[in-house]
């Protein structure tokens, strides 16, 4: 039998991207809508992820949280879904998986917050400058 997949979410999160991920996958899966605030904070669900945020996913025995990492789980644990590159296209897809989940959501959270870094602190932060970063962002 198959193991269930329960996602821990809440619609207004990054949760979005693991629902999207979830319903190209097409496999089943139990939807725990956690609430901002105490809930979220919960020793049950701090035990799920001791960060206290959403997404998360439990997969049997398994938990992974961060929204590309839960991607990316998915993508291997079900192959015959067609998300996973092949390996030449592997290159590509981790390098810009992890842009984004790092550098990119970076620099976009510290526009969001009105913070500009001094040239020292752009040669220090894994993000750069908020141009460099949007701008390596690959175009069509
Ligand atoms: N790096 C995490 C970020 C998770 C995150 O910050 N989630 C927010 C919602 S988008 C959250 O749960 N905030 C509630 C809180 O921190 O109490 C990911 O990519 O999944």
């Amino acid at each position: 039998m198959q193991e269930e997949i329960v996602f821990y979410t809440n619609p207004w999160s990054r949760g979005g991207i693991v629902h999207w991920m979830l319903e190209e996958l097409g496999q089943p899966y139990r939807m725990e809508v956690i609430e901002y605030g105490p809930p979220m904070k919960s020793s049950e669900y701090l035990a799920i992820n001791p960060m206290g945020k959403v997404p998360a996913i439990r997969h049997g025995n398994t938990v992974v949280t961060e929204a590309a990492a839960i991607c990316a789980y998915l993508a291997e644990a079900f192959p015959e879904a067609g998300l996973l590159p092949t390996p030449v296209g592997r290159g590509d897809y981790y390098r810009w998986l992890f842009f984004t989940a790092g550098p990119l959501e970076m620099a976009i959270s510290l526009k969001s917050a009105n913070v500009t870094l001094s040239s020292e602190q752009q040669m220090q932060f894994g993000c750069g400058s908020y141009e460099t970063a949007v701008d390596t962002w690959p175009r069509r």
